[in-house]
């Protein structure tokens, strides 16, 4: 199959974006207590570790959290890669004057660490918008509207323990739950979940947990009406998901596959998947974000906003993000005191009285970053520039 390409110069407003004079920036190393343990298929974490980059001009700052977190269960990068790229690679390419294509241009000759460019893309683009004082979502064009909200459920104890957080959500008014599966969790406890709501918009996230030998096994949780199944397969992979799509009726989404649009472009050709889960810390920034969500919008794919359990900050851009019209299905947006008791920004994520999230006001990401709340959880600060 051949798909659409999208325009050239999307998304349409960020070439006349010129990068400021900067004054300093900081790579400060925050570590947050989660609330509870959150558990995919392959770890638990206890805490949100995360490299938050700093980059002022003068005495504005644009923020960028990177998504990666100090081990590589979930990607490859680390903390500490993404710090080494920024340092050694990433912010000698950064030259003021230089305009935003040139930018991502000096960006491509590095090779992946997706993540570790994120971090400084989005910080940058915090800044300009903050320059430019507009929000964020203005600068790429987009609409401001009411954001749905989505819960991700980790893998529990029992499966009592996930009906109960399931109970929760519902309660809150969660547009949409999302449960994480793995071997062994799996059939019997989708199975519990839909017989108690069999009208619930219900996912499953498998984080790479099966093998295409277990398709039949997969194709089990056909019979439950969910709206998809997130990354079945190998984190890396994208052929063998073109393969089990193919021996399934449940739309497969791909996750930890997808690093830039070059990688949707082939899932969405090789028929890989039938819906995409865009971060956009894990692709690069914001601009691939919305390249991506506008090459899947025009090739009708439905993507949505995935999430990284990020602080404030992080979360924010995701709210943004799914300004863009492609965000047609309910992202991994979910209130902060489900995973902070603290957090580093102002005012936290809640949902209305309908489950839905407004965007934080003000320009660039819109929240207030709490200096003292940073220092409070701060394990590394260092000033790169
Ligand atoms: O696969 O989407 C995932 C969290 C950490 C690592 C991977 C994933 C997740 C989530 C949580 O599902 C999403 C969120 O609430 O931010
Ligand atoms: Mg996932």
């Amino acid at each position: 199959m051949s798909t659409q390409p999208i325009p050239d110069n999307s998304p349409s407003m960020l070439p006349t974006m010129i990068i400021p004079q900067i004054t300093k920036i900081e790579a400060i190393t925050v570590n947050l207590p989660f609330v509870t343990p959150f558990s995919i298929s392959s770890y638990t974490w206890t805490c949100k570790e995360a490299l938050l980059i700093k980059i002022s001009a003068g005495e504005l700052s644009g923020w960028g959290e990177c998504v990666a977190d100090p081990d590589p269960f979930y990607s490859p990068e680390t903390t500490v890669s993404c710090h080494h790229i920024i340092k050694e690679f990433i912010l000698p390419v950064l030259k003021p004057g230089m305009d935003f294509p040139e930018f991502e241009k000096e960006m491509k000759h590095i090779r992946g660490n997706m993540m570790a460019k994120a971090a400084v893309e989005n910080a940058l683009l915090d800044l300009i918008a903050k320059i430019e004082g507009v929000p964020l979502y203005k600068m790429f064009g987009f609409e401001p509207k009411k954001i749905m909200s989505g819960i991700s459920i980790g893998i529990k104890g029992s499966i009592d323990e996930l009906l109960t957080a399931v109970q929760d959500a519902i309660d809150k008014k969660y547009h949409r739950v999302k449960m994480k599966i793995k071997k062994g969790k799996d059939i019997e406890w989708v199975e519990a979940v839909r017989n108690s709501y069999p009208t619930l918009q219900l996912m499953v996230d498998a984080n790479g947990d099966y093998a295409i030998e277990d398709a039949k096994h997969l194709a089990k949780l056909d019979k439950y009406g969910l709206t998809m199944i997130e990354q079945p397969l190998s984190y890396s992979d994208i052929y063998f998901h073109s393969k089990l799509q193919k021996s399934i009726e449940t739309p497969l989404c791909l996750d930890e596959s997808i690093h830039s649009l070059e990688d949707a472009i082939t899932a969405v050709e090789l028929g890989s998947c039938r819906i995409v889960n865009i971060k956009e810390g894990r692709v690069g920034g914001m601009a691939e974000a919305v390249r991506i969500a506008e090459y899947c919008h025009k090739n009708g794919i439905p993507v949505w906003s995935g999430g990284m359990d990020e602080t404030g900050i992080g979360r924010a851009f995701n709210i943004h993000l799914q300004t863009a019209p492609a965000f047609t299905i309910p992202g991994d947006t979910s209130e902060t005191k489900l995973y902070f008791k603290e957090d580093i920004v102002t005012p936290p994520v809640t949902l209305d009285q309908d489950g839905y999230i407004s965007i934080p006001e003000g320009s660039g990401i819109g929240v207030k970053v709490e200096e003292d709340m940073v220092k409070k959880f701060e394990m590394k600060r260092e000033e790169m520039v």
